[in-house]
């Protein structure tokens, strides 16, 4: 049985991916990796847990050590617009971060390693429309250069060490379980709260701004498919386009609207509107499709309605 650490645990993707890994290879066998002293309950009270920062290598070790851990999960990053605030943080968690995880995981001989990457690889010069799975990689933001440099070292690690690296470009993910942090597609999650508390938003980027997202169970559904993938049957690894949806803000409004008629929008472009617009509309996940069978299973009306049913029901009992 497998012994997985996840790390970054409590962040918006990890707090989901560990319970799902829990229901499915037993809550005792995933431990969650949190940067705190204080994880959330939901982690804590369903099965391990461990103060593991993934710049601190030693940390790692012990944790690896303590729990007799085989695979390791890196879901701790420095996201888009923070990373444009903060550029050596960003560079600092994502690279050193990642260079330890790889390290630990050569030197304890993992059985697998999933290093997450992200659209963001892609910069302006690359193709917008179903961006190609091979294309120019010249990204405009420190995020997006540490995933490329990301996915370039875990396939090193593959090719020269022989070891299981396995990753993926996510979308904007968009979930209602915990809030994400510090990345441009957060207006894709904040317009579902404030359209439930307040019946308006204020978007940061404009009405046209199109992007590939993707609702958080398929979200999970990729990273476990490719997980769980035969790994003579991967053609590539660390840096498989997903796609399962693209969508303008003006379309998400929409889609909203045919829920909550009276809600409004207005549009305030920021910073973030620049790290948006160097991404792509829609990227081609056929080799996801075709090595491992990816298939999505939400649409923007099926991820609307789910998404307001749940915050409806958070903010009915006063959690947000
Ligand atoms: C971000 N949510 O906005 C992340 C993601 C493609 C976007 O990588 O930075």
């Amino acid at each position: 049985m497998r012994k997985i650490l996840v790390i970054g645990s409590a962040g918006q993707i990890g707090s989901e991916l560990t319970l799902k890994l829990r229901d499915l290879y037993g809550n005792n066998n995933v431990i969650a990796g949190v940067i705190t002293s204080n994880p959330p309950k939901k982690l804590s009270e369903t099965g391990p847990w461990e103060k593991v920062d993934v710049l601190d290598r030693q940390e790692l070790v012990a944790a690896v050590r303590k729990f007799k851990v085989d695979m390791i999960i890196n879901m701790a990053a420095i996201l888009s617009a923070t990373g444009e605030e903060n550029h050596m943080l960003a560079w600092d968690v994502n690279m050193n971060g990642l260079i330890n995880v790889l390290e630990v995981a050569r030197e304890f001989k993992m059985k697998q390693v999933v290093v997450p990457s992200s659209i963001a690889v892609f910069g302006p010069s690359a193709p917008v429309n179903n961006t190609p799975q091979e294309t120019v990689l010249k990204p405009s933001t420190m995020y997006g250069i540490t995933k490329v440099a990301g996915e370039l070292l875990g396939d090193y690690y593959v090719e020269k060490y022989g070891l299981d690296v396995r990753g993926l470009r996510y979308p904007g993910i968009i979930s209602h379980v915990t809030l994400p942090g510090g990345g441009a597609t957060d207006y894709a999650v904040a317009i579902y709260y404030e359209a439930v508390k307040n019946g308006r938003y204020t978007c940061f980027v404009n009405e046209n701004t199109r992007l590939p997202m993707m609702y958080m169970p398929d979200c999970l559904k990729s990273t476990i498919d490719l997980m769980q993938a035969d790994f003579s049957r991967l053609r590539r690894h660390c840096d498989y386009n997903v796609g399962a949806m693209s969508f303008s803000a003006g379309e998400l409004a929409a889609s909203i609207k045919k829920y909550i008629p009276e809600f409004e929008i207005t549009y305030e472009p920021d910073s973030r509107q620049e790290i948006a617009d160097s991404w792509p509309d829609s990227v081609d996940d056929s080799a996801a499709r075709e090595d491992w069978g990816w298939k999505p299973g939400y649409d923007l009306d099926a991820m609307t309605r789910d998404m307001l049913e749940a915050v409806r029901e958070k903010h009915q009992v006063g959690l947000i």
